[in-house]
């Protein structure tokens, strides 16, 4: 089932599944053509979620076998980055990103915790 949607670039971006490429990003545009937006991790689910936007950007919490889940920000042309906190292919569970006083605010845990 779709979830996690964001307006960003004049389409919406929103976490669908597929059975090949699992849980990950999806975009339509107003028009109504969808197509896959980023395939976080390859052979399994990105679980894109926490989609927000800052500053031109989107920001939301993926995952993938080298980063773990960690937070990604993406451009207008869905080139993603990550932004790890929590080093190597361990994640930082980050959750609840919200945009405030134009700064991204969200929770981590960093294991060992
Ligand atoms: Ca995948
Ligand atoms: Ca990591």
């Amino acid at each position: 089932m779709p979830a996690h949607f964001a307006v960003f670039n004049n389409k919406m971006y929103f976490q669908a599944h597929d059975s090949v490429t699992f849980r990950e990003l999806y975009s339509c545009t107003s028009s109504y053509v969808c197509s896959m937006a980023k395939d976080f991790y390859p052979g399994d689910s990105g679980n894109p979620a926490g989609l927000t936007v800052l500053n031109g950007m989107l920001y939301m919490e993926a995952k993938d076998a080298a980063h773990g889940e960690e937070i990604r920000r993406c451009d207008t042309s869905d080139a993603c980055t990550v932004l790890e906190i929590n080093a190597g292919a361990a994640g930082t569970s980050v959750d609840d990103l919200t945009v405030f006083d134009n700064k991204l605010y969200f929770s981590a845990i960093v294991s060992p915790y």
